[in-house]
């Protein structure tokens, strides 16, 4: 039995951590059976210390692409036998780019963005206890904001950083076009990364100025609508 450990649902979505969602969507698309367990604490058992990773059958296995990759071999999954070599590399690189540029865009817009911190404070945190209320978060929001530093994300004004989301989802618009899927009319791991981040502008219960910007690209919100029903109706 597959175990994929996540922090849990939160604004509406299956989980705050696009990673996490990723692993989800790939398994929900696969067909293979899992179960979810919830909570942050799993960090302190993470072979990576980073959510997600999963048990399979006793072995553990961190970082979403490593997951994905462990399942696609251990259980003969291929989300990409409709694309071309060509369409596998622009899926790679599609990929890389939402998680090493638009999803530091996102950590920067709930935990850096002080008009967002107080609601992503009360989502993440909710449940905690005081006095470790009063301390934690902010504790844990320095060390997030260290991390956007070194990345680099936050060197550049708010306004950049906005400008940086917009040219992102205007790229990701443009190559959806009117296809339901990335390549076509059938899911790919494309979609599966693309979901994960898109999700997170686009079907949470919140609104943010990153989210108001995402709302002129009418087919992502669509796509995300149509992955949310077909996978995720109860
Ligand atoms: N490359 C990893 C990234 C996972 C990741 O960054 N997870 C974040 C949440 S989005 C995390 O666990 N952060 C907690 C921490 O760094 O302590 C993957 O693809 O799974």
């Amino acid at each position: 039995m597959i175990t994929l450990h996540s922090f849990g649902p939160v604004f509406g979505v299956m989980d705050a951590s696009p990673f996490v969602v990723k692993v989800d969507l790939f398994l929900r698309a696969a067909q293979l059976e899992y179960n979810v367990k919830v909570g942050a604490g799993y960090l302190k058992k993470s072979p990576k210390g980073k959510l997600p990773f999963i048990v399979d059958d006793g072995e553990k296995i961190g970082d979403s692409a490593f997951i994905l990759e462990h399942l696609k071999s251990k259980y003969h999954i291929d989300l990409d036998s409709h694309l071309t070599e060509q369409e596998r590399a622009t899926s790679y690189l599609i990929n890389k780019s939402i998680e090493e540029n638009l999803y530091w865009c996102l950590v920067y817009s709930r935990w850096a963005d002080d008009k967002t911190w107080p609601i992503a404070k009360e989502a993440f945190f909710a449940g905690v206890p005081f006095p470790v209320s009063a301390i934690v978060p902010s504790i844990i929001r320095k060390g997030v904001i260290k991390n956007l530093h070194g990345q680099g994300i936050s060197r550049h004004s708010h306004d950049e950083v906005l400008q940086i989301t917009d040219k992102s989802l205007s790229a990701l618009s443009v190559l959806l076009g009117e296809n339901s899927y990335f390549f076509g009319d059938k899911i790919s791991t494309c979609d599966v990364s693309a979901y994960a981040i898109l999700c997170q502008f686009y079907l949470v219960d919140y609104t943010s100025e990153f989210n108001a910007l995402a709302q002129k690209y009418g087919n992502l919100k669509a796509y995300c609508e149509r992955i949310q029903s077909e996978y995720y109706a109860s």
